[in-house]
């Protein structure tokens, strides 16, 4: 197909052209890029725009849950939904694909809801790109909103952070009175932490949980795209659907008082040239990874420790053969 009709059939919302056009951006092949890139230029002069909702937590803190009731809480009130996950780990081999399949059982069968799983790539800067452009193609194709998913593991937080508007941390209930090992730069990403599973047997435990990171929250630095009482953290059961419908008018109001003051669209061009930046870095190391610039690096390493050439002489040598020289 022509990228101009797979273009004009995203545009009308055509779900196997999207489909098609997520395989696109997810090859690795040379031809495919170039067409690739070419679809995403024609697209992005539709200027449309979704909300971007990245949703972040631990293997079982119920992301999979939570994406199927508040999606169809969504697609109830009339919007159109995309989940698309960002899986650094090449260790779970399509154990998150499984998982999704039965646990988004009622979302996946919505005609307003389109999901799709990562990439299977080891590299996350390879899933960071393919996803962000996966978010382009879903919003030319007129989604209103676009779940990110990730699971909280390291890094893949703050790639699934830097594509998105809004920032979703999902967290369980504690058993002890201490917070869980969450780290400081991810609870400093959050805008809204979500402690799940706030039901039964489970729900004062939540309920203390959900005090503790309110504390917390309240001794971190004040962000600029905050309002009074954000970042803030409350209590949701994605199982019973519990307190979807305020965690949703919260980020409303979020988003509402960002777009008023300028930070929904500088935080997208700060995004823009973070991605322009981590594109060429990412690009840069790729050439070191060829086996001509390994086995010349091992060489040159060599001739460095048994002091034959300077590190410093050495890296300019290195440097002009990759074609980057100065
Ligand atoms: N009680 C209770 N259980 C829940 C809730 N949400 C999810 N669970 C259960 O927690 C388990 C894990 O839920 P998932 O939605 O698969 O969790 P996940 O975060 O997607 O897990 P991974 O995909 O492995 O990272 C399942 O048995 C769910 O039924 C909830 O609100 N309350
Ligand atoms: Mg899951």
């Amino acid at each position: 197909m022509k990228t101009a009709e797979l273009s004009e059939k995203i545009l009308s919302g055509d779900r196997r052209a999207l489909a098609r056009a997520i395989t696109l951006v997810e090859s690795g092949r040379d031809d495919h890029r170039v067409a690739a890139t070419e679809l995403l230029d024609l697209l992005a002069k539709s200027g449309r725009q979704a909300l971007r909702i990245g949703l972040s937590g631990t293997p079982g803190v119920g992301k999979s849950t939570f994406v199927e009731s508040f999606g169809m809480m969504l697609v109830a009130q009339g919007l159109r939904v995309a989940v698309l996950a960002v899986d650094p780990s090449s260790a779970r081999t399509g154990g998150s694909i499984l998982g999704d399949k039965t646990r988004m059982e009622q979302l996946s069968r919505q005609k307003a809801a389109f999901i799709r799983p990562s990439p299977s790539q080891t590299n996350l800067g390879g899933v960071a790109r393919r996803t962000r452009e996966a978010v382009a193609l879903c919003e030319a194709a007129g989604f209103d909103v676009v779940l990110i998913e990730t699971v909280g593991v390291g890094q893949s937080e703050t790639v699934v952070a830097q594509m998105s508007d809004l920032f979703l941390l999902l967290l369980a209930p504690a058993g002890g009175d201490e917070l869980q090992g969450v780290k400081r730069g991810i609870m400093e990403m959050a805008d809204i932490i979500l402690v799940n599973k706030a039901d039964g047997d489970l729900k004062s435990a939540a309920m203390r949980t959900c005090a503790d990171y309110s504390g917390a929250l309240r001794l971190l630095r004040k962000r600029p795209q905050d309002p009074e009482g954000y970042p803030k953290a409350q209590t949701v059961s994605a199982l019973q659907e519990a307190g979807l419908d305020s965690a949703w008018a919260d980020m409303k109001t979020l988003v509402e008082w960002r777009q008023d003051r300028g930070h929904w669209s500088g935080t997208r061009a700060e995004q823009a040239r973070y991605w322009f930046a981590e594109d060429v870095r990412q690009a840069l190391l790729a050439r070191l990874k060829t086996p001509w610039a390994q086995g010349r690096m091992t060489e040159l390493s060599d001739q460095v420790a048994q002091g034959a050439v300077s590190p410093t002489a050495a890296a300019q040598e290195m440097l002009k053969g990759l074609g980057v020289a100065g």
